[in-house]
């Protein structure tokens, strides 16, 4: 029998290009868009959809039971740079509506969830370099917070009450068809649109600066592939460490100065920085990759052309 899936927060950057990948293999009419508003026409018009709010477990509910959706990708969340703008509306958006989706895996309304958790898991304490799976997790912001506290929460449900819930540490996701939101690795989003529009960048963080970054399509097919990887291959039930590339603002703007050569870079750090500076350099992500064979496709190189080519058919 076919998968019946609800996703919500599909309007995002993420959840946007799931949902058309989603739909490409398991069919249009198998794959319930959802988001608090219709913030994406592109996802809006591309098939079934329907106004979900994460925070009420009613309203997940009600289109669970609509159409009898069996698997539930929650992408709704607020990010790094946003949460600590509003630290409490982060701990409850992020926190309600994790809850909300495992209690409807522990009532038996659905099957299985997949939920993101992120490199923000880490901390200033946590070794910088090739960051182990288990290891030191002391996060100083809200977002980090949460995704570490909801990880938790993932392996007790999993361990107690036979959840099916998987996820993976996302790094920073770099793509051209949705901007990202409120993250701290947004800079490497911008950098390709500026260079493409007025030539130069103003980067909110220094030039050193190195982080696990990630690009799209690599960040769907891991997504897909750890969905359909046979339970009794997972070892992890918290969140999986995933990795494809590190680089820092210089190392970008120089790939971008290959293509573009007058691109010029600025630097004006702001409370972003801090953020950063909190998270490893890179990650060692050798359990995914033995566990569910992950690997990735895409390095600085490639994806820069890439995000160089496709932007500069949308800007043309
Ligand atoms: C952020 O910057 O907050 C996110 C993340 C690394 O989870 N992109």
């Amino acid at each position: 029998m076919s998968q019946k899936i609800l996703i919500i927060g599909a309007c995002g950057q993420i959840g946007s290009e799931l949902t058309f990948k989603l739909r490409s293999i398991h069919g249009d009419e198998n794959v319930i868009a959802s988001d608090i508003g219709y913030n994406n026409l592109d996802v809006v018009n591309s098939g079934l959809f329907e106004i979900v709010d994460a925070q009420d477990y009613g309203s997940i509910l009600h289109c669970v039971e609509k159409y009898r959706i069996d698997t539930i990708y929650l992408m709704a969340a607020m990010l790094s740079a946003t949460g600590e703008k509003f630290p409490m509306k982060a701990w409850d958006l992020n926190m309600s509506s994790l809850f909300h989706v495992l209690n409807l895996a522990k009532a038996k309304f659905i099957d299985k969830i997949f939920w993101p958790s992120s490199i923000a898991v880490f901390g200033p304490t946590t070794p910088k370099h090739d960051t182990p799976q288990h290891t030191v997790m002391a996060p100083t912001t809200v977002y980090g917070i949460t995704k570490q506290v909801g990880e938790r929460w993932c392996e007790y449900y999993f361990d107690k009450y036979g959840v099916d819930v998987r996820s993976i540490r996302y790094p920073g996701i770099i793509s051209w068809k949705t901007m990202p939101g409120g993250g701290t690795t947004d800079y490497a989003v911008e950098i390709y649109h500026r260079a493409l529009t007025d030539g130069h960048y103003s980067s909110f963080l220094s030039e050193d600066t190195e982080l696990p970054m990630m690009f799209m399509d690599d960040a769907i097919d891991a997504t897909v592939q750890i969905m359909d990887a046979p339970a009794n291959q997972l070892t992890i039930r918290s969140s999986y460490n995933l990795a494809a590339m590190s680089f820092t603002p210089k190392d970008i703007a120089a790939e971008i100065q290959n293509h573009i050569k007058d691109f010029i870079i600025t630097y004006n750090p702001d409370f972003r920085q801090q953020i950063a500076d909190s998270w490893p350099k890179s990650i060692d992500d050798s359990v995914a990759r033995t566990d569910w064979n992950w690997n990735h496709k895409f390095d600085l190189k490639k994806m820069s052309e890439e995000m160089l080519t496709q932007l500069g058919e949308k800007y043309a």
